[in-house]
C-alpha cells in the first residue's frame, strides 16, 4: 500500500509540473536561445496544428508576424477544449498550456504515432512560459474562449468573450527578450520550414503572412504573403527538388503501415551526379539521416540490382552496382511516423530505433520491385543511369587512385602560399580563404598570427559542380585549400585531422568577391557537409564604407548603417566632399604603398585630423585590398569586434536548388534566377 502511494504521488508531481524550469533552463527544452531557438517556438505552436489536421480535424494554418514583434498561430480545427479537467481543476486549455506533460492528455482520440514535432504537445506551455505575453482563443460550440497569459502565469479564468461561426484555435504570442538573445525572425527561414511541413502533410494549408514594417534585411525583397498547399505531398517535394534537372521517369511514390509505424517514400531519378535523400521522422527532418535512410538504401540497392539481374541488364560477371551508384542523380524523400522515436548523435536528429531499418526495408524492395515490374521502361531508364553511374566511378576512381598515389594530398607539404599560423591547437586556429594576392597580403600582416592563417587564392577557382572528384583534385586552389585544411577528401577524408576548427571565406563585396563565394560554398556544400553541419565555416563581413567627420570615424557594414550614422552625426549631402560624383562623394584611390603599410595613416584619415567644420566623408570599400593591414583586423577578423556569418544548411535542398540553378550545367535556370535576382545586388560593380 504504502509502494502504491509514493507511485501515485509520484505521477501527480510529474503531471502537475509548473513551468519555472522552462525559463530556468530554456535550452532543455528548445535547444538554443538565439534565433534558431526563437523560430522553434514558432514550429512547436504550429506542430499542435499539424497534429490536428494530421488527426483530420483541420485543413488550415495561418501564421502572422505581426508589427509588433508577435506571432500568431490560427488553425481551423476543433478548438482546445475548455472544459474542466477534473485531476487539475482548472479548463484543458489552461492546463495544456501552463502544466509540462500535459501532452497527450487532451488528445481524445488515441492517435497514436500520428504526431508531428518532437516535444509531444508539451509545446504549447513551454512557448507560453517563454512569452511575456500570450492571448489564446478558441473557436467552439459556437462561442469564443479567450485567456491570456504573462510569463506563463494566466491573468485571469477562461472566459466567454462572444459568438462565433468559426471552429478552431488561435494562439497570439510574443517571446520574451529576457530569455531570447533576439526577437527578430528571419520569414526566410520560417518559410523554408512551413514548406517542408506542408509537402509532409498533404492537402494542408499553411498561409504566412509577414506584416512587420521593419524586416530583417535577407527578409527585404520577399513578398509578404505565402500559401503553401501541395496535393501531392512528398511527391510533390521530390518534384521541386528534381524542377531544374533532367527527370529520368516519374516520381514513384508508395506508402505503407507497418507494425512498428508508418512509411511513407516518393522518389525520382535525374540526369543530375549529386543525390538527394531527405529523411523524417515524425515531421522531423532528420539531417543526419538514421536506422530509416539506412533501410532505404539498403533496399534500393538490393531491388536495383536483382531487377537488373533478372532483366540481364547486368551481366552475370559483372560486379554488382554499389549503393553509390544506385544513388546518383537521386532525389528521395523518406518520411516514416512511430511512436516512440528515439533521436540520436550530434544534434539529436539521427533516428535510432532499430526497428525502422527493418520497417522501410521491407516496405521499399516490396513496392519499389512492383513498381518496377509494371513500369518496365522507366525501369531500364533508371538501371541504365546507374550503370552509368557505376562505370564513372570505375572510371574515376583509377584516375583518382593515381592522383592519391602521387602523392597528391597525402604526405604533400603545405602550399607555399599559405602563410600558417604558429598555434598548432586546431580548436583555436582560423584559416581565412582570402581572394587575391593584394588582400592577402593586407590580411597577412592585419592577422593574430598566433592563431590565424591567411590562404589566398587566386582568380577564379575550379566549378566543382560540374567536375568529378578526379578533375577536381587537379585543380591547384582547390588541392592547395584541401591540404591546407588538412583533412583530405572523399574516401581519406577524416574530420579528426582538420587543421583548423574555422574556416572563413573572405572576399570582396562586389560581384566578382560573391562569384567566388558562391564557388567555395558549392565546395564545402557538396564535399565538406560536415564542416558546415558543425558551423565551423563561416563569411567574414569587411564594411563597405568608412564615414569620417572630424576626429571621428566609423565603419559601416551595411547602406542601413551608413544612413544611420551620416543621420546621426547630422551629415547632410552639402556636408560631403567631393560633391556632385553621384550619390557618394567618392575618395582618391588610396595608393598601393599607403595599403601596405601598416600603421601608417591613409590620405583621408590625415585629412580627418585636419579641424574642419563639418566636412564629412565618406570612403567605399570596393575589395579588401583597399583596407590597409590594420582596419582589416579591426573591422574584419579581431574576434573581439568582427561580424561573421555562420554558414549553416537549415534548408539543405534550397542550397541544393541554388547551387544546382547557379553552378551546374544549364544555362536557361541559371540566367532566370540571375534575371530575376538582380535587383537584390547592391554595389554592382562592372
Ligand atoms: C496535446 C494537446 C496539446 N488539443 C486538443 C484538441 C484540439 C486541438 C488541440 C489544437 C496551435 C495554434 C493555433 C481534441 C492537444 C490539445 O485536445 S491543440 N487543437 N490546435 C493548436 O494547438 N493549434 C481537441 C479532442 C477534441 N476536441 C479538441
Amino acid at each position: 500500500m504504502a509502494d502504491n502511494k509514493q507511485t501515485y504521488d509520484a505521477n501527480k508531481i510529474q503531471v502537475l509540473e509548473g513551468l519555472e524550469p522552462v525559463r530556468k533552463r530554456p535550452g532543455m527544452y528548445i535547444g538554443s536561445t538565439d534565433q534558431r531557438g526563437l523560430h522553434h517556438c514558432v514550429y512547436e505552436i504550429v506542430d499542435n496544428a499539424i497534429d490536428e489536421a494530421m488527426a483530420g480535424h483541420c485543413d488550415h494554418i495561418i501564421v502572422m508576424l505581426h508589427d509588433d514583434g508577435s506571432v500568431s498561430v490560427e488553425d481551423n480545427g476543433r478548438g482546445i477544449p475548455v472544459d474542466i479537467h477534473p485531476k487539475t481543476k482548472k479548463s484543458a486549455l489552461e492546463t495544456v498550456l501552463t502544466i509540462l506533460h500535459a501532452g497527450g492528455k487532451f488528445g481524445g482520440d488515441d492517435s497514436g504515432y500520428k504526431v508531428s514535432g518532437g516535444l509531444h504537445g508539451v509545446g504549447s506551455s513551454v512557448v507560453n512560459a517563454l512569452s511575456s505575453y500570450l492571448r489564446a482563443e478558441v473557436y467552439r460550440e459556437g462561442k469564443v474562449h479567450m485567456q491570456e497569459y504573462v510569463r506563463g502565469k494566466p491573468k485571469a479564468d477562461v472566459k466567454a468573450i462572444g459568438k462565433t461561426e468559426k471552429q478552431g484555435t488561435k494562439i497570439q504570442f510574443e517571446l520574451d527578450s529576457q530569455i531570447f538573445d533576439t526577437l527578430e525572425m528571419s520569414l526566410s527561414m520560417l518559410l523554408a520550414h512551413f514548406r517542408q511541413q506542408a509537402y509532409l502533410t498533404r492537402g494542408i494549408t499553411i498561409s504566412v503572412m509577414d506584416e512587420r514594417e521593419k524586416r530583417p534585411e535577407e527578409d527585404k525583397n520577399l513578398p509578404r504573403l505565402y500559401r503553401f498547399h501541395f496535393d501531392g505531398g512528398i511527391s510533390a517535394y521530390v518534384r521541386h527538388l528534381n524542377h531544374d534537372k533532367q527527370a529520368i521517369g516519374d516520381v514513384i511514390w508508395f506508402e505503407k503501415d507497418e507494425k512498428d509505424g508508418f512509411v511513407e517514400v516518393a522518389i525520382q531519378y535525374s540526369q543530375a551526379f549529386q543525390e538527394q535523400c531527405i529523411s523524417f521522422a515524425n515531421n522531423i527532418h532528420t539531417i543526419e539521416g538514421g536506422t530509416h535512410l539506412t533501410g532505404f538504401k539498403a533496399a534500393l540497392t538490393r531491388t536495383i540490382n536483382a531487377y537488373a539481374r533478372k532483366e540481364g541488364i547486368l551481366k552475370e560477371k559483372e560486379e554488382n552496382l554499389t549503393a553509390d551508384d544506385v544513388r546518383e542523380g537521386l532525389a528521395a524523400i523518406v518520411s516514416v511516423r512511430l511512436k516512440d522515436p528515439q533521436f540520436e548523435g550530434q544534434t539529436k536528429s539521427k533516428l535510432g530505433n532499430a526497428e525502422m531499418k527493418a520497417a522501410v526495408e521491407t516496405v521499399v524492395n516490396e513496392k519499389l520491385a512492383e513498381y518496377m515490374e509494371e513500369h518496365p521502361a522507366d525501369a531500364r531508364d533508371v538501371v541504365g543511369k546507374c550503370l552509368l553511374a557505376a562505370r564513372a566511378r570505375m572510371a574515376a576512381r583509377a584516375a583518382r587512385d593515381a592522383v592519391i598515389r602521387k602523392g597528391a594530398l597525402e604526405g604533400m607539404t603545405l602550399p607555399g602560399k599559405l602563410a600558417d599560423c604558429s598555434s598548432k591547437d586546431p580548436s583555436e586556429c582560423e584559416l581565412f580563404i582570402v581572394e587575391g594576392d593584394s588582400a592577402g597580403g593586407s590580411a597577412k600582416q592585419g592577422r593574430n598570427r598566433e592563431f590565424q592563417a591567411i590562404l589566398p587564392l587566386k582568380g577564379k577557382i575550379l566549378n566543382v559542380e560540374q567536375a568529378r572528384l578526379d578533375k577536381m583534385l587537379s585543380n591547384n586552389e582547390v588541392k592547395s585549400l584541401i591540404i591546407a585544411m588538412g583533412m583530405g577528401i572523399g574516401e581519406v577524408k577524416d574530420k579528426a585531422k582538420l587543421r583548423y576548427h574555422r574556416i572563413v571565406i573572405m572576399t570582396d563585396a562586389d560581384v566578382d568577391g560573391a562569384h567566388i563565394r558562391t564557388l567555395l560554398l558549392t565546395l564545402f556544400y557538396r564535399y565538406f557537409p560536415e564542416l558546415i553541419d558543425a558551423g565551423q565555416l563561416y563569411i567574414a563581413q569587411p564594411p563597405l564604407y568608412k564615414i569620417t567627420q572630424g576626429k571621428q570615424s566609423r565603419y559601416a557594414f551595411t547602406d542601413q548603417e551608413k544612413e544611420a550614422t551620416l543621420k546621426e552625426w547630422g551629415i547632410g549631402q552639402a556636408d560631403l566632399e567631393a560633391e556632385g560624383e553621384g550619390e557618394e562623394a567618392v575618395t582618391e584611390e588610396v595608393t598601393n604603398d599607403e595599403k601596405l603599410q601598416k600603421g601608417k595613416k591613409t590620405k583621408d584619415e590625415k585629412e580627418a585630423d585636419k579641424p574642419k567644420a563639418k566636412k564629412a566623408n565618406i570612403q567605399r570599400y570596393k575589395g579588401l585590398g583597399e583596407m590597409n593591414p590594420d582596419q582589416l583586423w579591426e573591422t574584419t577578423m579581431d574576434p573581439k569586434g568582427r561580424i561573421m556569418l555562420r554558414v549553416m544548411l537549415d534548408d539543405a535542398e534550397q542550397a541544393d536548388a541554388i547551387f544546382t540553378t547557379l553552378m551546374g550545367p544549364e544555362v536557361p535556370p541559371r540566367k532566370k534566377f540571375i534575371q530575376t535576382h538582380a535587383k537584390g545586388v547592391k554595389n554592382l560593380d562592372i
